[in-house]
């Protein structure tokens, strides 16, 4: 089971300190939010960010693409072969181009869904991907909560996974609080996206991460 700690949630005046704090907790990736204000009505982060985090470390990049047309944008950043690049597949005019494409970097490739996109929109893609990262929340926006109905979707991911890519990594975003990640990893999630809901909540960091692991673990 991984954590990846949304760096959007992190403290934009010091990045430098979440990384040196990642690296002291041994955490696993580092999930960056690229909104492009046109698949979501927010604008995040680009390439040169992208670059500054890997000049500063070695922890591999969970991208989570939130753009339109991510078969030409991959083009504009420099990926690392150990990044995942996630892009959303309600995005994408032909998905099966697009995991190629990042295949080719090389680099991981993951496919995301939005809360609405049914699960079996994945099933002609699943084997060849990495990761599958099931959208909690409405993708735009760091603090909401919940939406009851996607947790079904991890059940049912997971099952399509056990049958056709027992490997799949199944990444949850979206109030992964230390409550809920509890019941995401028992039907079957295994990469938890940590925002302002459990490791950014301005407690103190290291506890926090304990406290989800034990989550994470006992469940
Ligand atoms: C949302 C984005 C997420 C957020 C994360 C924040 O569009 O994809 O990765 O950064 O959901 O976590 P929280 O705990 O504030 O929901
Ligand atoms: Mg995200």
């Amino acid at each position: 089971k991984f954590i990846s700690p949304s760096i959007m949630c992190g403290d934009w005046a010091n990045f430098d300190k979440n990384i040196k704090s990642f690296e002291e907790n041994s955490i696993d990736y580092i999930h960056v939010d690229i909104m492009d204000g046109e698949f979501v009505p927010n604008f995040a982060f680009g390439t040169d960010f992208v670059s500054y985090l890997h000049k500063r470390t070695n922890i591999p990049l969970d991208i989570h693409l939130m753009v339109t047309n991510p078969n030409i944008k991959i083009d504009f950043f420099k990926f690392n072969p150990n990044d995942i690049v996630t892009f959303h597949i309600e995005a994408s005019h032909n998905p099966l181009n697009t995991i190629k494409k990042i295949h080719s970097i090389p680099a991981k490739a993951g496919i995301a869904l939005k809360p609405k996109t049914d699960v079996e929109t994945l099933i002609p893609y699943i084997e060849q991907i990495e990761l599958v990262l099931i959208l909690t929340v409405h993708p735009g926006f760091a603090g909401q909560k919940l939406i009851p109905y996607t947790l079904n979707k991890i059940k049912q991911t997971r099952k399509l996974a056990d049958y056709l890519n027992p490997n799949l990594l199944i990444e949850v975003d979206g109030n992964v609080s230390f409550e809920n990640s509890g019941k995401m990893s028992q039907l079957g999630a295994n990469v938890f996206v940590a925002g302002t809901s459990s490791l950014f909540n301005n407690a103190d960091f290291n506890t926090n991460v304990v406290k989800l692991r034990n989550s994470i673990i006992r469940n």
